[in-house]
């Protein structure tokens, strides 16, 4: 399996560059804020916690997001790889990921850090909100909780990546298709080393 993460602060592009590489490449997309939202959609208890904290722009705690990812790796477990897009975001999470592929003999093989200022990033998720209907995009302060939140539990995770040589800084400044260009090089690059 080729597993790839994607990484970067909220708004860098994570869901949008996921939905583009999962077409070209044929992999599984895992997202858990995709999975949190449906589950706020349907109003299940698990719904009803997340709905709090994502609408004040916190993370939720790594036990429930750990619990999802697990089981969605069971159920994937003849993909040609996946993409995990907003999971790891914490410590932990990274720790748990590494033990549930390697327990199905599998492995990360790169992390994409898309790097983008926090001033663009305001902008997008902003932007996002007039149309999106998302409460954690519509409000300036909790897109600022958002960002904290990334500083401090979130960018350390770069660094659990940075030392096996797996972390790849891709600039994410510019349009969506500049920066998936820059990705699909990458990716190809990589693709190529397994190979
Ligand atoms: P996510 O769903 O992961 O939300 P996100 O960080 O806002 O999205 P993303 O970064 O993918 O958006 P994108 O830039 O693609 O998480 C939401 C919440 O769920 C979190 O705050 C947290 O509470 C919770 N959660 C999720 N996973 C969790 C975990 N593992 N642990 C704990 N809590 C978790 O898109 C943003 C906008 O920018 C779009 O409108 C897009 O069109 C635009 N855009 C993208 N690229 C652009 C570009 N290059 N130029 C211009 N616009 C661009």
């Amino acid at each position: 399996m080729f597993n790839i993460i994607l990484f970067g602060p909220p708004g860098s592009g994570k869901g949008t560059q996921a939905q583009n590489l999962i077409d070209k490449y044929e992999l599984v997309h895992l997202s858990t804020g995709d999975m949190l939202r449906a589950e706020m959609k349907e109003g299940t208890e698990l719904g009803l916690k997340a709905k709090e904290l994502i609408e004040n722009g916190q993370l939720v705690p790594d036990e429930v997001v750990i619990g999802m990812i697990g089981n969605q790796l069971s159920a994937n477990e003849n993909a040609r790889g996946i993409i995990f897009d907003g999971f790891p975001r914490t410590i932990p999470q990274a720790e748990a990921l590494d033990q549930l592929l390697e327990s199905r003999n599998s492995s990360i093989a790169a992390v994409l850090f898309l790097d983008v200022n926090e001033e663009e990033l305001t902008r997008r998720i902003i932007e996002r909100g007039k149309t999106s209907g998302r409460a954690d995009d519509q409000d300036e302060s909790i897109v600022k909780t958002r960002v904290q939140e990334y500083t401090n539990k979130t960018a350390p995770v770069a660094n659990y990546y940075a030392p096996a040589g797996k972390l790849h800084k891709i600039p994410g400044m510019g349009d969506i298709d500049e920066v998936f260009v820059l990705l699909q090089e990458k990716m190809d690059e990589l693709m190529a080393t397994q190979a």
